[in-house]
């Protein structure tokens, strides 16, 4: 849910107009739209890279994961591995572009824990997949983005640890 959603689900609940407070949240929440598509591009553009890059650290620090025995070993589990790794960037460009975490917890992390478990998957190698991704992504940003894009990725990381 964006934070206009959310106000609005509020001021309705109570009947009530929007308040000034709320009204000056939505005018800095439609100030920082435009940055907050660019970032959104920018991560979009960047994602072959981000998550080659991230998994090939990844593999680096965990080489039991696609050694024989290890969740993602062989062709098609690596393949898949790097596939739930886009789609965690994915879902971070859907936060990003409405500013809440929302769309990360209600499509990637509620329920994902029982998941991974019934899966065989090493929830922390996620997480550390996710970390790695965060810091090429934010080596490809200014430093006042990369910190807030960082939001995003610290919600997730905290989220599967
Ligand atoms: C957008 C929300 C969403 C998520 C998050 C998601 C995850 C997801 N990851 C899966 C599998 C998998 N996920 C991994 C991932 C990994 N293995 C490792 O060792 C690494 C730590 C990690 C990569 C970083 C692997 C290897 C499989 C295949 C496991 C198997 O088939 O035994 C599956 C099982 C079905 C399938 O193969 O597609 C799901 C549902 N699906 C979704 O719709």
């Amino acid at each position: 849910m964006s934070i206009i959603t959310k106000m609005i689900t509020n001021a309705d609940a109570e009947v009530r107009y929007f308040t000034p407070g709320e009204i000056e949240q939505i005018k800095i929440f439609v100030k920082s739209g435009e940055r907050r598509l660019l970032l959104v591009q920018a991560l979009t553009q960047g994602r072959d890279r981000i998550i080659k890059q991230a998994a090939s650290e990844l593999f680096q620090r965990r080489p039991s994961l696609v050694s024989p025995g290890g969740n993602a070993y062989g062709s098609e589990m690596t393949a898949t591995c790097l596939r739930d790794m886009d789609y965690y960037l994915r879902l971070i460009t859907y936060s990003v572009a409405v500013g809440d975490v929302t769309p990360i917890e209600e499509i990637g992390v509620i329920g994902v824990r029982q998941m991974y478990r019934s899966l065989g998957t090493p929830i922390e190698g996620v997480a550390e997949g996710v970390r790695a991704m965060k810091n090429i992504a934010s080596s490809l940003l200014s430093s006042e983005d990369a910190s807030e894009v960082g939001t995003y990725f610290d919600y997730l990381i905290n989220a599967l640890n």
